[in-house]
């Protein structure tokens, strides 16, 4: 059996040729729908390769609504990033089907993951399995506490490098080293290029990532992709979109 889906066809591609993939993320939560369509238009513009769309709290009902109107503006795929299977809808590409391994609450392992997976089945999105590793970055995430785990110490590479090899040889397809949506302390060089020395899936590394200085440094560590996503709403404009995305894409 083929598990390799499109849209992961697609980011492997985006890694052989360009050297790392840059996504952008949007969190629907508290998201001003009037900049949306402006907001999706900028990063259409920035040569970003894909959408990642998701979060770990939603304060309101319109979470679906707002997939709808990203998928309508975008002109590149558009992943799940989930927060919970309250936000799971039929409008995504893709879903990074996480599990988030560096916890030991069994509900964020196994639990949402099989409530997921029947609606998932039926309306045929692709999966994409992601061992998800959180690293204290200082952040007090919304993650962190909502997922009622502890996060690794950032000075354990070596407790990290467990966690991702295990990612692998449970047959993940990916690993997210994330240090929380606006971490103070992104995930360290030093963990990036160990885990990747160590794993052969793609490494993606996300929170905190407010420099794209400090992005180009995750990818000379090896990081296969980058997410942003505080720094983008809070400065959405097209120019550093672009800084980004030249950072990150080294290969040209
Ligand atoms: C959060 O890794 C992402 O899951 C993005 O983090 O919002 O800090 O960019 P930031």
């Amino acid at each position: 059996m083929n598990r390799t889906g499109k849209i992961l066809t697609y980011l492997e591609d985006v890694h052989q040729r360009r050297g790392a993939g840059y996504l952008v993320l949007i969190d629907p939560d508290g998201m001003n729908d009037q900049i949306l369509e402006e907001r999706v238009a900028a990063i259409n513009e920035s040569d970003v390769d894909a959408i990642l769309v998701g979060g770990s709290l939603m304060m309101d009902g319109k979470n679906h609504e707002r997939t709808v109107l990203i998928k309508k503006y975008a002109k590149i795929p558009v992943i799940f990033f989930p927060g919970g299977v309250a936000q799971l809808n039929g409008h995504y590409d893709a879903i990074l089907f996480m599990s988030v391994l560096s916890g030991r609450n069994p509900h964020y392992l196994i639990g949402e993951q099989v409530i997921a997976a029947p609606i998932i089945k039926d309306l045929g999105i692709e999966t994409i399995a992601t061992g998800y590793l959180l690293l204290d970055g200082n952040a007090q995430s919304t993650v962190e506490f909502m997922s009622g785990t502890r996060p690794i110490p950032m000075s354990r590479p070596d407790i990290t490098v467990a966690h991702a090899l295990a990612a692998q040889y449970l047959g993940m397809q990916m690993v997210y080293l994330e240090a929380g949506s606006g971490a103070t302390i992104p995930v360290s060089d030093d963990n990036v290029e160990q885990v990747c020395s160590h794993v052969h899936i793609p490494v993606i590394v996300g929170g905190g990532l407010r420099e794209p200085e400090m992005a180009a440094k995750k990818v000379a560590a090896g990081a296969s992709f980058i997410v942003t996503g505080t720094i983008i709403e809070e400065k959405g404009d097209e120019k550093l979109l672009r800084e980004f995305s030249s950072a990150i894409h080294w290969r040209k």
